[in-house]
């Protein structure tokens, strides 16, 4: 039998590499996010095995009513992978748009808690689950202008550290996978709302690809059940941790 996977957030980057790897791999893969268009085009490119299935993170009603509406035959999620997320700005905390920190909380904490909730019962009465996320350097390393979607994902960490925690005694594992520098995406899109300094972000550089992500979650899917990879912090070869900053003067 196919193991049933939900990515969110496959309409774009990570999590659409994710789906497509996965399908190709033997999964079978319920591909949501907000963009119907882009999941119908997925389901088009990768057929019976990808289900497109509008979902927004940030809908706690439509977050709760998931399992129910998903149809017969996809509602017993082996695998869920808490991929959707964003940063929108780099101001810094005092001149940041509330609004802003308003919806990446929402989207990247709330809406993540919310369908992990929905879906752990299933999986923990079924002795059998995964659950990965997509956490960042970002949750360990601050940087000016990252104040909450930094924290958003230091949150995921210490979330996922505790799940396993919640979870020992029962055959459903857990990993946090923190991705530094990642181009091929529209995080910068997104964050910078602006084309032209998005691509800046990676000028000169060699980032991390969005099919690097998904080969990291198919090797973490792959290993014997009684593996479980906690965490792991991957960066290009380019990237490091830089130093402390001082202000002088
Ligand atoms: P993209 O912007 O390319 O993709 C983000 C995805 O999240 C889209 O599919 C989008 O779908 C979905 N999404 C955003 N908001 C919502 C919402 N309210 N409801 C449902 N889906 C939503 O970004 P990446 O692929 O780069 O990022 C994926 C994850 O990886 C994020 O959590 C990000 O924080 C994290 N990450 C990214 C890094 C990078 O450098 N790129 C590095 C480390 C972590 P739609 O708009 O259709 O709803
Ligand atoms: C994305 C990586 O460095 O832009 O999570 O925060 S970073």
């Amino acid at each position: 039998m196919k193991q049933i996977v939900l990515v969110t957030g496959a309409t774009a980057g990570f999590g659409k590499a994710i789906a497509e790897r996965l399908v190709h791999d033997g999964y079978r893969v319920i591909a949501t996010g907000r963009r119907q268009e882009r999941l119908d085009d997925l389901a088009a490119r990768l057929g019976p095995d990808l289900l497109p299935f509008r979902l927004d993170m940030d809908d706690a009603a439509g977050i709760a009513a998931l399992p129910a509406s998903l149809p017969e035959g996809w509602r017993d999620v082996d695998v869920l992978i808490n991929n959707a997320g964003l940063a929108l700005g780099m101001e810094k905390a005092q001149a940041a748009d509330i609004a802003n920190w308003q919806t990446m909380i929402s989207t990247n904490v709330t809406g993540m808690v919310e369908l992990t909730r929905v879906l752990l019962p299933g999986m923990v009465a079924r002795d059998r689950g995964h659950v990965i996320t997509l956490g960042s350097t970002a949750a360990i390393y601050p940087y000016t202008g990252g104040n909450v979607y930094g924290a958003t994902k230091a949150f995921v960490r210490q979330f996922t550290r505790n799940l396993r925690c919640d979870l020992l005694g029962c055959n459903v594992r857990v990993t946090n996978l923190e991705p530094g520098l990642c181009g091929g995406s529209e995080f910068s899109n997104v964050r910078l709302r602006d084309d032209a300094k998005a691509a800046a972000v990676y000028e000169g550089t060699k980032p991390l690809l969005p099919a690097d992500i998904a080969e990291t979650v198919a090797w973490v899917l792959s290993l014997p059940r009684h593996v479980n990879i906690n965490e792991i912090e991957l960066m290009p070869t380019c990237q490091a941790a830089g130093g402390l900053a001082v202000a002088r003067g």
